[in-house]
């Protein structure tokens, strides 16, 4: 099926230029200048953006604050119908949003639905939470008195995506926002704004037949330059949820964290797959192949390095060069579905996987497949390119790095379970990790206290492809942050502690006497 953008572009409401700001069903006329988003499968122009000014975001914080005074009184369940509502909006409009998001973003159609079959999961698994907000009931020391912990709503938070899951992260953030009772300022990447616009203008209806007040959900589309580090160290904002590289997370958390303000940060992975002499080789190799070049490597969870033992390095190896063999002839435009991998982002990301196939044979490592740009018919845009395999040493400095980039690097073990945990584990950042293994002492010990050290430890089960239903994120310098499933939700809360004496007396704790 060939996708027909116009009318995908058509069925979503993105016109030629479109305006950036809006606060939930108004959109601001704003006097910002215009930016353009381009395709990145064939370089073709998609839409003009209109951007916001520093006094565009004054107007829409301000709405942003009213519109929470009301949303946080609204009862979260009512709240959660709200979310349910936008859930079967997103169901009707998987197809174009899905395409919209393959063609500004570049990943394959499949991968374009499967993003927003993420949002769909969210909003579900937030509609059920909005009925289990719930706190704790405690027992306290004095007779009479009740002590409880309960959740109350945080305020503005500031959701910045990446332009990998333009539309996803935004939702993993919002729904469990919404339904905490907060409200959000979406700051989208600007390398995919539109597929933000389309999802503003998908829940428009939803808002509108439910009388959600102006300002609960909030999206800017500006530069960095007009709203960067101001925007991070507004204390209006008391958490700021923010997914990009370890370098920018870096920055983030200074700058929020001298306002002492809270953050949720969700940055670079380097994400190993452990294959042990018992693994299932031939499932080990399918589902690496998905983590290694799905995508294009373009996911925080894509699969980095595969630690393959000694015994079996040569047999994994040729097999995993013979898969990336049979995806040779499956690089091209993701708006024909017989292709598996699309093209890179930018140039910028381009000269980045260059510069990574350049550096590790520069550090002793070997290229046993790809690496090259390709040119020619169907990659005019310039930013297709083969994916590589490389043999490697862990501590080589450029596989310490995440590339954001279909490059994996081979590397070899010897001994147990533990030297292979060791090598997975000697790396900056601790996003997922894997082990492919039958034998349930090397299953176990990967996922003990002495295991894998990530915030993501699969057994049989690749890096990449996380459902919704756990937490997701990351340690080291992933960040930390987590979002999505489990209890993620109390991040987007403010937790109270409250003791209440329903007695006569006024006895006070420790047994303290306080006679006056
Ligand atoms: C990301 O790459 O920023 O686990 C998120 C996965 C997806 C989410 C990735 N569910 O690969």
């Amino acid at each position: 099926m060939a996708i027909d953008i116009k009318q995908v572009l058509k069925n979503l409401g993105i016109d030629q230029v479109n305006q950036g700001v809006s606060s939930g069903t108004k959109w601001f006329d704003t006097a910002g200048d215009t930016t353009a988003s381009y395709s990145p499968i064939d370089g073709e122009l998609i839409g003009k953006v209109k951007n916001a000014t520093w006094d565009d975001y004054e107007k829409l914080i301000t709405k942003a604050q009213k519109a929470f005074v009301i949303w946080r009184k609204v009862p979260a369940p009512i709240r959660g119908e709200v979310i349910r509502q936008i859930g079967l909006e997103l169901r009707k409009h998987k197809d174009d949003l899905g395409a919209l998001v393959s063609y500004e973003m570049g990943k394959i159609f499949q991968e374009g639905k499967g993003e927003v079959q993420e949002m769909i999961d969210i909003c579900d698994f937030a509609v059920g939470q909005s009925r289990l907000i719930n706190g704790v009931s405690l027992q306290s020391e004095r007779v009479d008195h009740r002590l409880f912990e309960q959740y109350q709503p945080l305020g503005v938070v500031g959701i910045v995506t990446s332009f990998n899951f333009p539309v996803a992260v935004w939702a993993w953030n919002t729904a469990l926002a919404a339904i905490a009772g907060d409200v959000v300022i979406w700051k989208p990447s600007s390398k995919t704004p539109l597929s933000a616009i389309a999802t503003q203008k998908l829940i428009q209806k939803v808002l509108k037949e439910n009388d959600v007040p102006e300002g609960v959900f909030n999206l800017i589309v500006a530069k960095s330059s007009v709203m960067g580090d101001q925007f991070l160290n507004d204390h209006r904002i008391p958490l700021m949820s923010v997914t990009g590289s370890s370098a920018v997370g870096k920055r983030v958390g200074e700058i929020v964290g001298k306002r002492l303000g809270k953050t949720i940060l969700e940055l670079g992975g380097n994400n190993a797959v452990i294959i042990t002499p018992s693994a299932d080789i031939p499932m080990a190799l399918s589902s690496t192949v998905f983590g290694t070049v799905g995508t294009a490597g373009q996911r925080c969870t894509s699969t980095r390095r595969i630690i393959i033992h000694e015994s079996i390095y040569e047999e994994v190896k040729e097999k995993l060069v013979n898969a990336y063999h049979k995806i040779k002839d499956r690089v091209g435009s993701p708006l024909d579905e017989k292709f598996l991998v699309g093209p890179l982002i930018d140039q910028g990301s381009v000269i980045n996987f260059l510069n990574a196939v350049k550096r590790v044979q520069e550090e002793g490592g070997k290229i046993l497949f790809g690496g090259e740009k390709l040119t020619g018919k169907g990659f005019e845009s310039g930013n297709y390119v083969m994916p590589c395999i490389a043999e490697a040493e862990n501590h080589y400095s450029i596989v310490q790095e995440e590339t954001f980039a279909p490059i994996v690097y081979l590397i070899k073990y010897a001994g147990d379970i533990y030297d292979a945990i060791a090598i997975q584990n000697d790396v900056p950042q601790g996003l997922s990790s894997c082990c492919f293994t039958l034998n349930v002492r090397e299953a176990e010990i990967f996922v003990s206290s002495a295991g894998s050290d990530c915030g993501i430890a699969n057994v049989n089960v690749g890096t990449s492809g996380a459902e919704i239903g756990g937490a997701f994120g990351g340690e080291k310098e992933t960040g930390g942050g987590r979002e999505s499933g489990s209890d993620a939700w109390k991040v987007y809360m403010r937790r109270q502690t409250s003791t209440v004496n329903y007695g006569t007396a006024l006895p006070l704790a420790q047994g303290i006497k306080f006679d006056f």
